[in-house]
């Protein structure tokens, strides 16, 4: 841990030249949907960055997120431990074990009381005094509120952290619920996903880095850079929904032409994500592209919405009937939200040939 390096003198120290860092500055403004001029900006404040200690806490859930992690494709899982943060505390990826590991953590919390940021994937089980889910004898809801209280911010990492996930799912057998729930004086950022995309993560933590505070959040406390639009809005079979033209099994050969999942229940219209921007497995596709619609696993309680496979309410030829189930869904407000940020950008870019860093912070 050196609290007081730069993120500039650690990536010398590794050999990453400056072309690479601005390369991999101008790779970030494009993620986080910023105008390429605003990757000077992130540079400047990035290189002078202090790298923070995280600490961070795995409870009921599937390790799905740490493995989605892992996949991380820009920046590399590598960079994002190694480079960008101190990660002094991780169940699943730290060398120490026992009683060392949880040493691990009470010294991180001691020596950046008030400034680490706590990372917290999976649920919190309630039920029956929390028995459902100890680390070290300790329950989750000990460990989260013990841990809380000297972080400087909070990021729920997958939708069992955010809304409860899989383990919040109906009878809810453990009493599941999301970090929110429990922890009120906070600033949360919740980066939703069963799992989450991993370009989102490391996106959120280099914002915290360069800004040094959460990004602009949706009304359910994801980031509007990555949750402002719906996967529909961005969808490549979009042209074919606005045809309609509907596959209507999955080996008929409307699929086999590629058209649009709608009427196999994909939830794309009423899901906010990117993933049909960033997309997974270093831009590989996403599971639209490999033939299967989207289960909308980043909304709450996606698990208890219904079939996957029960096409949406709302009639498919009709758009304006689409925004409306998505404002029944609760996606309403995000929607316009995404408008009014589009065009914020827009207006910035044809403006102004340069952004600064306060610019970017209204974004
Ligand atoms: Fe939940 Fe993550 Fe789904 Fe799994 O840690 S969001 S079940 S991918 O692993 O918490």
């Amino acid at each position: 841990m050196s609290e007081h390096e730069t993120l500039e003198q650690r990536l010398s120290e590794q050999g990453v030249s400056r072309r690479a860092f601005l390369k991999f500055c101008a790779a970030l403004a494009t993620m986080m949907a910023l105008p390429p001029s605003s990757a000077s900006a992130i540079a400047a404040a990035l290189s002078q960055a202090k790298r923070p200690s995280v600490i961070w806490l795995s409870f009921q859930e599937c390790t799905g997120c740490t493995e989605s992690l892992t996949r991380s494709h820009s920046p590399t899982l590598e960079s994002l431990i190694f480079d960008m943060i101190s990660l002094d505390y991780h169940h699943t990826l730290q060398a120490a074990s026992g009683h060392a590991a949880e040493q691990a953590r009470d010294d991180a919390m001691k020596a950046f009381y008030g400034k680490y940021l706590l990372l917290v994937d999976g649920s919190i089980p309630l039920k029956d005094g929390g028995v459902y889910s100890t680390i070290a004898g300790r329950t989750n809801l000990d460990m989260l509120e013990e841990a809380a209280k000297g972080a400087a911010a909070i990021v729920a990492v997958g939708s069992c952290a955010a809304f409860g996930g899989l383990p919040n799912a109906q009878p809810n057998p453990t009493g599941a619920v999301a970090v929110s729930d429990i922890i009120k004086d906070k600033p949360i950022v919740n980066i939703s996903g069963c799992p989450p995309i991993p370009a989102v993560i490391t996106g959120v933590l280099a914002h915290y880095l360069t800004f040094g505070e959460l990004p602009a959040l949706d009304e359910l406390g994801r980031p509007k850079a990555f949750y402002g639009e719906t996967i529909h809005d961005r969808c490549y079979r979009r042209p074919f929904y606005d045809q309609g033209k509907f596959a209507k099994t999955f080996d008929d050969e409307g699929a086999r032409n590629g058209w649009c999942l709608y009427e196999l229940g994909c939830k794309g219209p009423t899901t906010h994500n990117a993933c049909a921007t960033t997309k997974w497995n270093g831009g590989a596709g996403f599971p639209i592209e490999a033939g299967h619609g989207c289960i909308g696993c980043s909304e709450p309680k996606f698990w208890d919405a219904g079939s996957f496979y029960t096409p949406l309410s709302a009639p498919a030829a009709d758009v304006a009937s689409i925004s409306q189930a998505a404002a029944v869904a609760g996606a309403g407000a995000a929607l316009a939200l995404s408008a009014t940020d589009r065009a914020k950008r827009q207006q910035v870019q044809q403006s102004r040939e340069k952004l600064t860093l306060e610019d970017l912070k209204g974004n």
